[in-house]
């Protein structure tokens, strides 16, 4: 049987996390895999060609590694529509929960977290039981991340209003999103400014908002 430790190694060499798996009807057991923080920003940039999305194609081949090393399938949260429930999987298999903006929040990572993947297992893997938790936002009075939100974009979120903001050059453009900024979860996983630059770049590039 696959080790989940194992997979958490591997992914490891490339400045990712294992993040729990779930086990599906359609995939078989779905291993998620992702990002906390800055970690795997120095690994992608070290292996990034010059290429139009360099993150999704690097992702690719990361995945791509990782499920020949392990006899897996790989799953990516790009590829769609129709796109993969990468958020509702993520939420089944650790403590992640919807924000007010839609994001999921994680009680250490705060909103500074993503998934670059998934591999899909046909046999058994021994995955980790899922943390209990409340939702923290759920206790969060004050809801700072509504209020930072420079065009009142962010709680509900208004994709045309903000991206309308960062096209003229909004501050969020250079240091991400400032609702998030404003999390009080967290902080210490911050992305760094040029990592959060490039995301918001690829952001207005996608072709789907
Ligand atoms: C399309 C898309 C967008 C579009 C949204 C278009 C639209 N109006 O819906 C645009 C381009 C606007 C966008 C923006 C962003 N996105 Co986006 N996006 C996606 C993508 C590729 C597909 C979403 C989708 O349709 N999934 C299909 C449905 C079937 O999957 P699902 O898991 O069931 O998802 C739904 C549920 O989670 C549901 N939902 C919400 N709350 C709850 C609560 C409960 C209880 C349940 C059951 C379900 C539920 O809403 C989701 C639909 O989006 C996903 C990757 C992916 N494959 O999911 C990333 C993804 C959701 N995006 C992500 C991010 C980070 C962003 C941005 C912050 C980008 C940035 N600037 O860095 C912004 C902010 C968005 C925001 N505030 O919500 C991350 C979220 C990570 C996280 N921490 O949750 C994802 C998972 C990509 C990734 N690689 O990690 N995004």
């Amino acid at each position: 049987m696959t080790r989940y430790d194992d997979v958490a190694h591997a992914a490891a060499g490339f400045g990712l996390l294992a993040r729990g798996g779930v086990v599906t009807p359609d995939f078989g057991t779905v291993v998620l895999i992702g990002t906390a923080g800055s970690a795997f920003w120095p690994y992608f940039q070290a292996a990034r060609r010059d290429e139009a999305d360099p993150l999704d194609h690097w992702s690719r081949r990361v995945m791509g590694d990782l499920a020949a090393r392990f006899g897996a399938r790989p799953l990516l949260p790009q590829d769609g529509p129709p796109f993969l429930p990468f958020q509702r999987w993520a939420m089944a298999a650790e403590a992640v929960y919807p924000s007010p903006m839609g994001v999921l929040v994680h009680p250490q990572y705060g909103l500074w977290h993503s998934y670059r993947g998934a591999l899909a297992f046909d046999g058994p893997v021994a995955v980790p039981s899922r943390p209990d938790g409340a939702n923290p936002c759920d206790s969060c009075a004050d809801r700072p991340c509504a209020a930072a939100c420079p065009v009142a974009a962010a709680v509900p979120y208004d994709v045309p209003k903000c991206k309308a903001y960062l096209e003229a050059g909004g501050e969020c453009r250079g240091i991400g999103c400032l609702p998030r900024h404003a999390c009080p979860l967290g902080r210490d996983y911050a992305y760094v400014p040029e990592q959060a630059a490039f995301h918001m770049e690829a952001f207005l590039k996608a072709l789907w908002c």
